[in-house]
C-alpha cells in the first residue's frame, strides 16, 4: 500500500467514522431493541447492526476489492488476512451504550498484508477521535499523543483489566491475580477495550489487560498504540493473532515484560 493510497483511504475511512458517529448521536435517545448474543450480558443492538450495515455497504462500493471483518457479521468470512481488510467493531463497549449513553466507541482498524495501517477508534459522545496511521505517529484529535513513558515502575501503574481476574477463572490463577492488584497502584474498568487501548496510547492509563478479545476489539487499537512505543501481546507474551479470539496485554514494553513474569508464576 503507498503513501498516497493510504492517506485516501485513511480520509475517506475518516470521514465515514464521523458520519456513522453523527448517527449514532442523533439517535442515542431513540428506543432501543436489544438482544444477547453469547450470554445474557453479551448484548447487541439495532444500532449496533445499523453501523457496521453502513460501513460494509460503504467500502464494497467504493474498495470493491478490500475485504472486511465485522463483529455483527456483515463482513465478510476471513481465513487470512491477504489484501486490505477492514476490521471492524461498530459500537464497542455496547453495554455502556445500552446503560449509559456514553463510553463507547467505533473502531476501524485497516491493515494491509496482515500489517495494521491505519487505526481509527471514535469516542462517539465526547467526540474525540484517537488515530494513528503506521509510523507516522498517534494522535488524540489534532494533537499528537507523546511516546509512552518507559520507566514506570510496577508498584505505580494503573491497569485497565476488570474483576473476572479476580474470581477463579480458566487462564490465570485468583490467587496471583489478587497479588497482582495489589502490588500495582491501582486498577480501571472502563467498559471498552478500544477505549481502553486509546487511554494506554494516552498514557493515562499503563497497560490493560483483558481475557478474551476478538480482532475487531483490539485491530485499531493495537496500531495506535504502536505508534506510541507500546507493545501488545497475549498474557504469555505471545504476537497476537488478527484471525482469532486471545488473551490480551497492551503496555509500554519495560513494564510488559516484568508483568508477564509476575503473572508467569500463575498461569495456567
Ligand atoms: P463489545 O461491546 O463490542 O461487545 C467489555 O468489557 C469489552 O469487552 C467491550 O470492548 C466488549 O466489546 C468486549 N467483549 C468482547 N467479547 C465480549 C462478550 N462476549 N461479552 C461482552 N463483552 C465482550
Ligand atoms: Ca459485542
Ligand atoms: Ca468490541
Ligand atoms: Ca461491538
Amino acid at each position: 500500500m503507498n503513501i498516497d493510497e493510504r492517506n485516501a483511504i485513511y480520509n475517506q475511512a475518516k470521514e465515514w467514522v464521523f458520519t456513522a458517529g453523527k448517527n449514532i448521536r442523533a439517535k442515542i435517545d431513540d428506543p432501543l431493541v436489544i438482544d444477547t448474543k453469547s450470554n445474557p450480558n453479551d448484548l447487541v443492538t439495532t444500532m449496533d447492526k445499523e453501523t457496521e450495515a453502513y460501513f460494509v455497504e460503504k467500502i464494497n462500493q467504493e474498495y470493491p476489492e478490500h475485504h472486511i471483518i465485522g463483529e455483527e457479521g456483515y463482513g465478510d468470512k476471513l481465513t487470512t488476512l491477504a489484501g486490505t481488510v477492514w476490521i471492524i467493531d461498530p459500537i464497542d463497549g455496547t453495554m455502556n451504550f445500552v446503560h449509559q449513553k456514553r463510553n463507547f466507541a467505533i473502531s476501524v482498524g485497516i491493515y494491509h498484508e496482515g500489517i495494521g495501517e491505519i487505526g481509527l477508534i471514535y469516542d462517539v459522545m465526547n467526540d474525540i477521535l484517537y488515530h494513528a496511521k503506521r509510523n507516522e505517529g498517534a494522535y488524540k484529535n489534532e494533537a499528537k499523543l507523546a511516546p509512552l513513558k518507559q520507566d514506570v515502575k510496577f508498584e505505580e501503574a494503573i491497569i485497565g483489566m476488570n474483576h473476572f481476574w479476580l474470581c477463579e477463572n480458566r487462564l490465570v490463577d485468583e490467587k496471583v491475580m489478587q497479588q497482582f492488584v495489589r502490588k500495582i497502584r491501582g486498577t480501571r474498568t472502563y467498559g471498552s477495550a478500544a477505549l481502553e487501548f486509546a487511554y494506554v496510547a494516552e498514557g493515562i492509563v499503563d497497560g490493560y489487560l483483558t481475557m478474551n478479545l476478538a480482532p475487531w476489539d483490539i485491530a485499531a487499537g493495537i496500531v495506535i498504540v504502536n505508534e506510541v512505543g507500546g507493545v501488545t501481546t497475549d498474557i504469555a507474551g505471545v504476537t497476537l493473532s488478527m484471525l482469532e479470539k486471545n488473551s490480551v496485554f497492551t503496555c509500554n514494553a519495560s513494564l510488559q515484560h516484568e508483568i508477564i513474569q509476575f503473572i508467569e508464576k500463575g498461569r495456567k
